[in-house]
Order: structure tokens, then C-alpha cells, then sequence
């Protein structure tokens, strides 16, 4: 069986990313150390529903299908703790079987401060989000050096890396010719916030890497990721994944829904025509596991731009609220000083194959989606706080 190490594993994308692998036959392990809850009981963000702990979501896991998750709850930017899920002296604060399980065929890295608002709350929050970024991918790429030169590093990077650029967006690599000459060159990055700063510097971290010691590392460029059911979630729904409206660390097209449902006028910022592209939690997953089963080559950084479709903000908006009244809600639509700096109309062309090639098949935000993200949302609507929403945060 393949052992599939996850960083991150309490979070928006980890614990389903656990359960996926695990569902398929994997050993997984899973490590956290609760930065998320911490953050959002820090900043008394709100949440839609409560979800178990780690230890006790694996417990729910194991009753509900005999698979085992294996947990550490640990800080991974102390050296120590990543150096012991290498070494073999690691212990699992929850496991079936408490024997080392070996080293990783695979590790998914998203053990990172993953909001770009809360990057730019204060002096305070911008290092927290340096800070651990850097430390847990250094820690991360030291540990594989030292320890296991042919595991597979599946990173989580942002499309936020490349900014939105006046050409076209390739996966990556940018060929360039200068002055005659011809190289292949990391496509230029200009990270709109810090903590897309912190997603550029991994990239660089993970390519130094990958040149000086041959490293493996996938790196997913990955866009703003909506919804909450998996496979696996449907299991129990003590098993769904954290879900944020927040204004730190809710996505979009989420924050989009919950407003809808609480009567909250959609906070479209600025001139709405920032565009991204977009993804299903569901895709993350098939892109992870994508990746996991068509490894990068030894001295590979390979790099894929993770994401389905893309839309602008209007159109985001002009989907809630289409769907939201179709529902019995009264949706209304603001736009709102932008809080962000960023380009509210630009070009944006970004190429988005490489997934596919080797398996994705997308799942695309159609009415239908929505309707189920809605679905989903309106049964826990007393939950939802109207004063977390929206506070504005300034990040010029
Ligand atoms: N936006 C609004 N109104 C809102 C919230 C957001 O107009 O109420 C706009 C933002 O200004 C931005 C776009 O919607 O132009 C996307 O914002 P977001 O909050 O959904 O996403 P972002 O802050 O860019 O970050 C999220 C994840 C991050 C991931 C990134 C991918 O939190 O972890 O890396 O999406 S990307 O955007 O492609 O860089």
C-alpha cells in the first residue's frame, strides 16, 4: 500500500484529501497543529457548523469504514516535528496501529496560513504567514533531502502567483528568447498579496530543490476553491470539512452563497471584473490524486495550473443570485469599495490542460452545482453570523 503523508491535514482541503486517499486503499497520515481553528477563534470568524477535531473525525473515519488515519497533531515549522515522520520516531497522537508506518511514497504539502486578507491584517499577521509558509516548505524539502530523496512532493501553489499579467499564462515555464538566445524560465510571478508572496518563494524554495539535491515536486497552481460535499463527507456529516464565510477565510463563490441565504447583499468588490479561475473541492482531490498516481521525474518541478473555468466577480454574483431567488431568497447585489489592491478589469488568459492530460475530468459551477452548494448552506442558516462577513480589511 501506498503511504500518502499529508501536511495540513485538519484543514479546507486536507481532511478531504485524507479521506479520498484513505477511501482508496492508501495509508494515510495525517499532521496538524490546529493553526486554522486557532486563527478563526482568534479572530472570532464564525463558522457554519462545528466541526469534530482531528483525532476525533479519524475515530468517526475508522468506525464508519474501517480505515485507518494516523494523526500527529504537531507544529511542522519546528524542524524536529517534520524530521520525526522521516525518522521513524514520530508518535501518532491517534492510530490503529501505533508502528511507524515508513517513509512517504507521497506527501501533499498544504501546511500553509492560506489567506491572503489575513496576510495583510497587521505587521503581526504578515510574519505569522512568512513564518510558517517558509519554514514548514524549508522543513518539508530538508526533511526529503535528508531522509527520502525519491518521495513525491505534492505542493499546493496559487494562481495568485502570477498575478494577472497582460499575456497569456502558461503552466509554469516560460520560453524566452533574448537578445538571439533561447531558455526556459519561471513564468513571471507578481503576488498580489503576502501570503501569494510566501506561494512564489515555495515555488523557488521547491525549485532550488529540485535542482541541487533532484528532488520530485509537483507543484498545483491552484484558484479560489468552492463547495463542501465529497464522496467521503456523505459518509457522516460529522466528516464535512471546515467551511469559512468569513471575509478571511471564505472563498468567494462560498461567501457568495452564505450571503445569499442570510439576506446579506453580495459584497462585490470594486467594478467586479476581477477574474480567476475557479475550482470544485471535488476536483482538488482528482487533481491530487492525479498527480500522486503520475509522478514528477527525479530534478522535476513540474508544475500544473489547477483550475476548471474561470469567471469574474460579476459573474459569480449574476450566478447566486440567479439561483439564490430561484430558491425563495431575495438576493441583492453591492458593489463595494474594494478593499484589495488589485486590477478590477484586466486581461486574463491563463492555460489550464496539463491536469486534464493526464486524467481530470471537471466538474463545472453550473446552476445545478449551485443549487446543491445552496442546498447544503440553508440547512445550517441559524448558524450563520451577519457581522463576520464583511469588516474590511485595507490592504493598501
Ligand atoms: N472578492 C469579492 N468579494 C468578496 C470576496 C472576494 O469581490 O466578498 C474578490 C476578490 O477581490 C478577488 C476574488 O474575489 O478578486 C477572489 O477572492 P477570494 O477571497 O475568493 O480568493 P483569494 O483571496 O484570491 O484567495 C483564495 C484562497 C487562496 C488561494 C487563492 C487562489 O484563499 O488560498 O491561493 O484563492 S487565487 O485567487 O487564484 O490566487
Amino acid at each position: 500500500m501506498s503511504h500518502v503523508l499529508i501536511l495540513g491535514g485538519d484543514g479546507y482541503l486536507g481532511w478531504p484529501t485524507a479521506m479520498y486517499f484513505s477511501n482508496r486503499g492508501y495509508q494515510v497520515t495525517v499532521v496538524d497543529n490546529y493553526f486554522r481553528r486557532n486563527a478563526c477563534t482568534e479572530l472570532d470568524t464564525g463558522m457554519l457548523y462545528p466541526v469534530p477535531t482531528l483525532i476525533e473525525r479519524a475515530k468517526i473515519w475508522h468506525e464508519k469504514t474501517g480505515h485507518e488515519i494516523k494523526v500527529v497533531i504537531g507544529n511542522l515549522t519546528e524542524p524536529d516535528v517534520m524530521r520525526q515522520l522521516f525518522d521513524g520516531t514520530v508518535s501518532y497522537q491517534w492510530a490503529v496501529n501505533d508502528a511507524f508506518t515508513g517513509l512517504p511514497d507521497t506527501v501533499v504539502h498544504y501546511a500553509e496560513q492560506p489567506s491572503a486578507p489575513y496576510s495583510l491584517l497587521d505587521y503581526k499577521h504578515a510574519d505569522i504567514t512568512l513564518t510558517n509558509n517558509l519554514r514548514v516548505t524549508n522543513n518539508l524539502l530538508w526533511a526529503v533531502r535528508d531522509f527520502s530523496r525519491d518521495t513525491h512532493i505534492i505542493k499546493l501553489g496559487t494562481m495568485g502567483e502570477y498575478g494577472t499579467p497582460n499575456i497569456d499564462i502558461e503552466e509554469g515555464w516560460l520560453d524566452i528568447e533574448h537578445k538571439g538566445r533561447k531558455g526556459k524560465f519561471l513564468f513571471p510571478r507578481a503576488a498580489g498579496s503576502l501570503y501569494h508572496t510566501t506561494k512564489v518563494m515555495d515555488t523557488d524554495l521547491s525549485w532550488f530543490a529540485v535542482r541541487m539535491w533532484d528532488l520530485k515536486v509537483t507543484d498545483l497552481m491552484q484558484g479560489p476553491v468552492y463547495g463542501i460535499e465529497t464522496e467521503e463527507s456523505l459518509i457522516d456529516p460529522r466528516l464535512n470539512t471546515i467551511f469559512n464565510y468569513d471575509e478571511i477565510f471564505g472563498t468567494i463563490v462560498n461567501r457568495f452563497v452564505t450571503q445569499s441565504v442570510v439576506g446579506y447583499p453580495l459584497t462585490v468588490y470594486g467594478k467586479g471584473g476581477q477574474t480567476r479561475g475557479y475550482l470544485n473541492i471535488k476536483d482538488t482531490l482528482q487533481c491530487v490524486h492525479a498527480s500522486e498516481k503520475t509522478p514528477a521525474d527525479t530534478g522535476e518541478l513540474r508544475i500544473f495550473n489547477q483550475i476548471m473555468e474561470t469567471f469574474s466577480v460579476n459573474q459569480l454574483a449574476e450566478l447566486a443570485q440567479n439561483v439564490g431567488n430561484a430558491r425563495g431568497h431575495k438576493v441583492e447585489i453591492k458593489s463595494i469599495p474594494n478593499p484589495r489592491r488589485e486590477a478590477e478589469e484586466h486581461y486574463y488568459n491563463p492555460t489550464y490542460q496539463g491536469l486534464k492530460n493526464i486524467g481530470v475530468e471537471p466538474h463545472y459551477l453550473t446552476e445545478d452545482v449551485m443549487h446543491g452548494l445552496f442546498e447544503v448552506v440553508e440547512k445550517f442558516k441559524q448558524n450563520i453570523r451577519k457581522d463576520v462577513i464583511f469588516k474590511g480589511v485595507k490592504w493598501g
